[in-house]
């Protein structure tokens, strides 16, 4: 009939889709069985024998998924794959992708397909759906007394929002919440440093937060916070129904008060004499010049960093989540939710090494006041700690949009949670938290997946906001460079597996090579060939045998995308749009369309088809450039005039790449879509908005060893909070006053003499 088929088995998958089959068992497992076995090997064996030239070797990919068809089918209880039945499924299946499903390269301009159309999401909040897959997405929660920087954005909010927009493209039910961490101490000394209240803090920071992410078009469903009733009445519940179920227990701990300040003393805002080495400015968790750990107790003439009174020694009783006692039922569900989810590898390994040791209890409530109130008599000054509190936030964000939310967060069997974050917080969300739902009992829903990111540095160093160093979320709009230019980069450097830097200089390469002269060059070019030869209309398209190769590698590459996007690989994912784009500009190069318009009818019939075929990957572009670059993504397809219903279809399924542009269709106007950036642009905004810059060795050093001092005490902070072995403790400390002693070489300073005497290393 002229339509053409661009994929393995559309007959497979348009019988799997169609809703009128869904009665029939024997339709599930056979579209099961080409889905998961033979599409991916015939793909692979079709990518080796046309484009590696391996046709000898096909054999051993496809001969094991065959086998496994062949002793399925010898087992006779699949009458449609088999018997008469087959036949008829197989011509009402032909048929059907031939007249209803879009795969082929038709004739029918801008129609939308019923149930393929894009549909802007609903004003309604949305709930779990029977019969498709329901993913609730949460990035971590950031924390409101912080303006977040790049590595704060890439680690939790984009990559999160990423995932969300590819997730509707592909067709599935998505939530995506998040919203500011408000409690606990940091907020209160923000509080007091600005001289605001803790509330006028968290609204404050909490709009920052919020227009910063608006402008880098993070779309959630819903952005709260945690200082809101629901989050009171969540949490409580939770707590009654772990103390209902005998998982707190209680424990006297001791410590520092300041009497003027009407408060108990956090380790960090309590300073003395060190009890080892007398040095005179110790901190209440660790001596600076010593490098000993210290207990804020033990401080000799302690004294309150905040007015300089002398606290006093106050014992207070608090309650502690009995994780030794979850312990068992903590490693059943996680031996589940690690095999059967995606859980990156990082996430894998920190979780393994906190079970390795046996968990301790934890205590879960402050001698603060800025948090949830914990409602049990016994302890009615106290509040929540944060990392108790913060999770639950999730739920009460939730229960903030919708009053349905239980239908997400209790309702494991329909939904798929995926949590995303930065390393740091891979502990609280893979033992701690589930440790509190699990012993709640309330069939909470749990994390299936656990999406955690490495980190990322700035030009080699380590981003600081007491230092200046690196770009905050709210300088990145004032550089001028678009919002969708700042996600490309950072999602191409995604610190995905390992740590990666964000460098000016390379992020001005990358503009320039891969956006502007790769992707945005390939672009322009196809749109430009319909204007200029063939006045603004789609000329058709006859396919040749180069064609095809070319609709193989096209095909090959959106594949790859759609297996890795689905896996969260994310920055993985990226290279194969580029690679697309790549494939076009050589296509091009090599078909000359510009000189074939000016030969006789074949010629210009050849340039007709390579431009109809460029033009109709351009589209396929702009739907994979969706997720990372949405304005982008829309402006190809305002440019191309191409139908909204495109969108949808493209990635439904295994993914389909489909001709949306066909002949006779009208483009609109094109336009290059980025701009160069020049280096001297990039030099002044480096100077601008990159802190101190580094000129010299000894200042390098400076800049670098200080953020390696800081990271080796917030190390030393939680090996003594998990009260580490002593053996690990003084390996750290000795690391320590290794890079201290640098820094004050650096500096010019004589370094401090060795603490302990006469204890020989
Ligand atoms: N606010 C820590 C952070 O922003 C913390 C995350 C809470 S997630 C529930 O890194
Ligand atoms: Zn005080």
């Amino acid at each position: 009939s002229g339509l053409h088929l661009f994929s393995s088995n559309a007959i497979c998958r348009s019988v799997h889709h169609s809703p009128a089959w869904s009665f029939m068992n024997a339709n599930a497992r056979l579209a099961w069985m080409w889905r998961l076995l033979i599409t991916p090997a015939l793909l692979q064996a079709l990518h080796m024998a046309v484009l590696q030239g391996k046709g000898s070797e096909v054999s051993k990919v496809l001969q094991g998924p065959l086998n496994y068809l062949d002793q399925s089918l010898s087992k006779g209880n699949t009458p449609y794959l088999t018997g008469v039945q087959y036949l008829h499924l197989f011509l009402v299946a032909t048929a059907l992708a031939f007249f209803q499903y879009p795969f082929s390269c038709h004739q029918r301009g801008d129609r939308s397909y019923e149930g393929f159309r894009f549909e802007p999401r609903s004003v309604f909040s949305s709930l779990p759906q029977e019969g498709k897959r329901n993913l609730l997405v949460t990035s971590a929660l950031p924390y409101v007394n912080n303006v977040p920087h790049l590595g704060n954005i890439i680690g939790c909010v984009l990559s999160a929002d990423v995932f969300s927009r590819y997730g509707r493209l592909r067709g599935w039910n998505m939530l995506f919440v998040c919203g500011t961490d408000e409690y606990g101490t940091a907020t209160e000394n923000k509080a007091r440093e600005e001289g605001l209240t803790p509330q006028q803090i968290c609204d404050k920071y909490h709009a920052i937060h919020s227009s910063i992410y608006k402008w880098f078009q993070i779309d959630f469903d819903f952005f709260g916070r945690t200082t809101t009733e629901k989050q009171t009445e969540i949490a409580q519940n939770i707590f009654w129904r772990l103390h209902k179920h005998d998982f707190l227990v209680e424990d006297t701990v001791e410590q520092l008060r300041c009497e003027s300040c009407q408060r108990f003393l956090a380790d960090r805002f309590v300073e003395g004499t060190c009890p080892h080495c007398s040095y005179p400015e110790a901190r209440g968790d660790q001596c600076d010049k010593c490098g000993r750990l210290i207990n804020a107790v033990e401080l000799r003439e302690p004294q309150c960093k905040v007015c300089r009174q002398t606290p006093v020694i106050r014992s207070s009783k608090h309650l502690f989540l009995d994780l030794p006692k979850l312990e068992a039922q903590l490693e059943q569900w996680l031996d589940k939710s690690t095999s059967t989810g995606d859980w990156t590898a990082n996430a894998k390994q920190i979780t393994r090494s906190w079970l390795r040791d046996g968990l301790k209890p934890r205590c879960i409530t402050r001698d603060l006041k800025w948090g949830t109130p914990v409602p049990h008599p016994d302890f009615k000054e106290k509040v929540f700690y944060v990392w108790f509190d913060a999770p639950i936030g999730y739920l009460s964000i939730t229960a903030n949009y919708t009053d349905k939310w239980e239908k997400w967060w209790k309702n494991p069997h329909q939904v798929e949670l995926y949590n995303f974050m930065a390393k740091d917080n891979v502990p609280f969300h893979s033992v701690v938290f589930p440790c509190s739902l699990l012993g709640a009992q309330d069939n909470y829903t749990l994390v299936n997946h656990l999406v955690a990111t490495e980190y990322l540095n700035y030009e080699d160093t380590k981003f600081s906001k007491s230092r200046g160093v690196g770009v905050f979320g709210d300088m990145a709009k004032d550089t001028g460079i678009p919002s969708d230019v700042w996600r490309f980069y950072l999602l191409y450097v995604r610190p995905e597996g390992q740590d990666s830097a964000f460098s000016w200089a390379d992020m001005a390469t990358k503009n320039n090579s891969e956006l502007l002269n790769n992707l945005g060059n390939f672009i322009n070019r196809a749109g430009m060939f319909v204007t200029k030869f063939f006045e603004g209309c789609v000329p058709a398209i006859e396919l040749q045998q180069e064609d095809k190769k070319l609709l193989a590698l096209v095909g090959w590459e959106l594949q790859q995308y759609i297996q890795l996007m689905d896996k969260v690989k994310i920055r993985d994912a990226l290279k194969h749009i580029l690679n697309i784009s790549r494939h076009g500009n050589q296509y091009i190069q090599v078909n000359e369309p510009w000189k074939k318009i000016k030969g006789g009818d074949t010629e210009r019939q050849r340039a007709g088809t390579v431009t109809g075929l460029s033009v109709n990957i351009a589209c396929l572009l702009s739907v994979m450039l969706f997720p990372y670059m949405p304005t982008v993504s829309q402006t190809i397809r305002d440019q191309l005039n191409a139908p909204q219903s495109c969108i949808n279809a493209m990635l439904q399924g295994t993914g389909t790449f489909v001709c949306a542009l066909s002949a006779g269709h009208r483009v609109g106007t094109v336009s290059p879509l980025f701009q160069k950036l020049e280096v001297d642009q990039i030099e002044a905004l480096k100077k601008k908005f990159g802190g101190q810059q580094v000129f010299d060795s000894a200042l390098e050093i400076i800049t670098i060893k200080a953020p390696q001092i800081q990271t080796s005490i917030s190390i030393l902070r939680a090996l003594k909070a998990q009260k580490a072995e002593k053996a690990v403790i003084t390996a750290e400390v000795t690391k320590l006053l290794d890079l201290k002693k640098q820094l004050a070489l650096a500096e010019g300073k004589s370094p401090e003499p060795a603490p302990q005497k006469g204890k020989k290393k």
